[in-house]
């Protein structure tokens, strides 16, 4: 039986949650168009005014947001509503230029700690928890996201930030954390640091693990639970529609729930724009319903999932995608081929030899593409005989291309020689962008 935050929300039938969502849609559009000069330009080239919006599926003849809109009217241009209703910041700094800021309001930072509190009560937390809060504080919003979702629903909440790691270990043995909250990437270098502390397991109560703004395959959630003894969940999110908490997964395990009555989801074509049914993969798209701040009208996301609507067996009736294992900006082609670092990921989990820290740089040399991996061997496997190595890079590069299509050139390195990510981890580098 899952523990629900708002159950009228969490398992409203269909047709009332269209009827409330068709209600919020007309109000945020009547919102934007009034208040938002970018939008109602957008609006008016396209021959639309809110009159046109009269049920969700209206929401099809709306154009695009994207991340270029937010760094075009940098900083405050695509506000709703005057700076003076604005009660916090965050930013997110992309790959180049401006960082994209996003103002909330307090009615926003309320409805973003509501969602957030039904993802951790579908966890199975409550106020007599401990949640460790190691996602990085500052501009970013894994920190205080999740600091406001812990602190709504009771939870005992320690701010530690990202970083830092053995005092990490050190308050998570004393304070008796019994769920943390940060990358799945950190989390694994907790586990690693936590093997090598000498405190000893059964004295960390930590059960629940809250992890997100990076992609994680399964393989490496299983690798985590093991590590760690816990229970790891899901949790998504980004800057421009709120922060963490957008979407959870239940105790099922196999979908992340969308709060689709804050968030509404749409999954289209990237190249076309045009809207797919349940089940199909394609770009993840997001009309905030409520916000006021910056409300973001089918804002594209570059996330690659695809969206189920039927009832979950943990009864809720909220929307449900696929993990995002790949975004289209994170995608590599390589030789013609495409290619995610997550993939590559869900191998190495695989493979007892090695850990799943790994770097892959692709560049292009004599007019082909190279495409070599950084792997991190395991201390019992590591050796300096070079046939033994020899055998262990054909071994990994084998089981690559068995599921990408093509072979990598495999470099083993020593233990401990890859960075370990405090945040998100970067996994890959494509040198032919700089030449
Ligand atoms: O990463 C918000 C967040 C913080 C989510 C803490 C979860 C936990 P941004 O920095 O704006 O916001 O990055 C958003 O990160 O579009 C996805 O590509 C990726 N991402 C976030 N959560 C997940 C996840 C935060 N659970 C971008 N799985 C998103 C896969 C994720 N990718």
């Amino acid at each position: 039986m899952s523990n629900y935050w708002n159950k009228r929300i969490e398992c409203m039938e269909r047709t009332e949650m269209r009827a409330l969502q068709t209600e919020r849609l007309k109000r945020v559009v009547d919102r934007v168009y009034h208040n938002c000069q970018p939008y109602r330009e957008r609006m008016q080239a396209a021959g639309i005014t809110p009159a046109d919006i009269q049920s969700i599926d209206d929401i099809r003849k709306l154009p695009f947001t994207s991340k270029k809109d937010l760094r075009d009217y940098y900083p405050w241009g695509l506000l709703s509503v005057p700076l003076s209703q604005i009660v916090k910041i965050h930013a997110s700094s992309g790959t180049t230029g401006k960082p994209i800021v996003v103002g909330y309001t307090r009615n926003d930072v309320a409805d973003w700690a509501e969602a957030g509190a039904r993802c951790l009560t579908a966890y199975g937390l409550d106020k007599d928890d401990v949640i460790q809060v190691s996602y990085g504080y500052g501009l970013f919003t894994g920190g205080l996201g999740a600091h406001d979702a812990a602190m709504n629903i009771g939870a005992t909440t320690i701010p530690t930030s990202a970083g830092n790691t053995e005092k990490q270990l050190l308050l998570m043995h004393d304070l008796g954390t019994t769920a943390l909250a940060c990358t799945p990437s950190y989390a694994l270098y907790l586990a690693e640091s936590l093997e090598k502390s000498g405190i000893p397991r059964n004295e960390i109560k930590v059960k629940v693990g809250i992890f997100g703004a990076e992609p994680w395959t399964e393989e490496m959630r299983k690798e985590i639970e093991y590590r760690l003894g816990i229970k790891a969940y899901d949790i998504y999110g980004l800057t421009e529609i709120s922060g963490p908490g957008v979407g959870f997964e239940c105790e099922c395990q196999n979908g992340t729930h969308l709060s689709e009555d804050l968030f509404y989801p749409e999954i289209i074509n990237p190249e076309t724009g045009e809207v797919l049914p349940d089940g199909q993969e394609g770009e993840l798209v997001f009309t905030t319903l409520n916000k006021e701040g910056m409300p973001l009208i089918r804002f594209r996301t570059r996330d690659i999932t695809s969206i189920s609507h039927e009832r979950c067996a943990c009864g809720r009736t909220l929307a449900k995608m696929s993990r995002i294992l790949a975004r289209t900006d994170d995608m590599l082609i390589i030789r013609g081929v495409n290619v995610f670092p997550s993939q590559v990921e869900a191998v190495l989990c695989t493979l007892k030899e090695v850990e799943p820290h790994f770097f892959i740089t692709v560049d292009r040399v004599n007019n082909t593409d190279t495409f070599d991996i950084d792997v991190e061997v395991k201390e019992e496997y590591y050796s300096d005989m070079m046939s033994e190595m020899e055998k262990l890079r054909k071994k990994i590069a084998h089981a690559i291309q068995s599921v990408v299509g093509i072979q990598p050139n495999i470099r083993p390195v020593a233990p401990n020689t890859i960075e370990r990510s405090q945040g998100k981890a970067k996994r890959a580098l494509d040198k032919r962008k700089f030449k």
